[in-house]
């Protein structure tokens, strides 16, 4: 006799502490939105404050236990947001599914993902090595440079945009040893 078989464990996710939220009132799939190629799903919590949907990732043991974010109704001004959830589809053609999220206010708000850029390394150099200060004229200069490399997460190998990176470099001359360090985003 053929067919499928369901099983189950425990439930994934706990609503202990989520009582009268309605967690779980509207799930949906919404496809591989982090492109790591493992299907992730949305959770609408209408009732938790203005509402909220809970945006889980998957992995090769299954869901993980912690939500990967949490977008509140109250961002964009909205009761019982999360009431009726749709994913799974690209509307803006960018290889990344998107998710329409409903509401009893009868607006229905459009989450649109984005590429995902890591930095996978950053060199920093400065020369010279060392600065004395009590030595630096108006002539004095040192010479700074910074690499990054970075890769673009997205469904479509074929899928390119160029990215903008802002960076800070700050000379801390007032510590006991000077330095130059950086940060940065994108
Ligand atoms: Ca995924
Ligand atoms: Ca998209």
């Amino acid at each position: 006799m053929g067919g499928r078989t369901w099983w189950w464990g425990p439930p994934t996710t706990s609503s202990a502490s989520r009582s009268s939220s309605g967690f779980g009132f509207a799930v949906a799939s919404i496809g591989d939105i982090n492109q790591d190629g493992f299907q992730d799903i949305a959770v609408g919590a209408p009732f938790e404050g203005p509402g909220k949907v809970y945006i889980y990732h998957s992995s090769a043991g299954g869901l993980l236990p912690q939500p990967r974010q949490v977008i509140s109704g109250s961002e964009l001004g909205l009761q019982t947001f999360g009431y009726a959830l749709s994913g799974g589809l690209d509307v803006d053609g960018n290889s990344y599914p998107d998710l329409l999220v409903g509401s009893l206010a009868e607006r229905v708000v459009l989450l649109r993902a984005r590429p995902v850029i890591n930095i996978l390394n950053k060199t920093f150099a400065v020369t010279p090595s060392k600065v004395d200060p009590a030595r630096c004229t108006p002539d004095s200069c040192i010479t700074v440079t910074v690499c990054f490399s970075y890769n673009q997460s997205a469904g479509d190998p074929a899928y390119r945009e160029n990215i903008t990176l802002q960076y800070t470099l700050e000379a801390d001359r007032d510590r006991h040893a000077p330095r130059v360090r950086s940060c940065c985003c994108w």
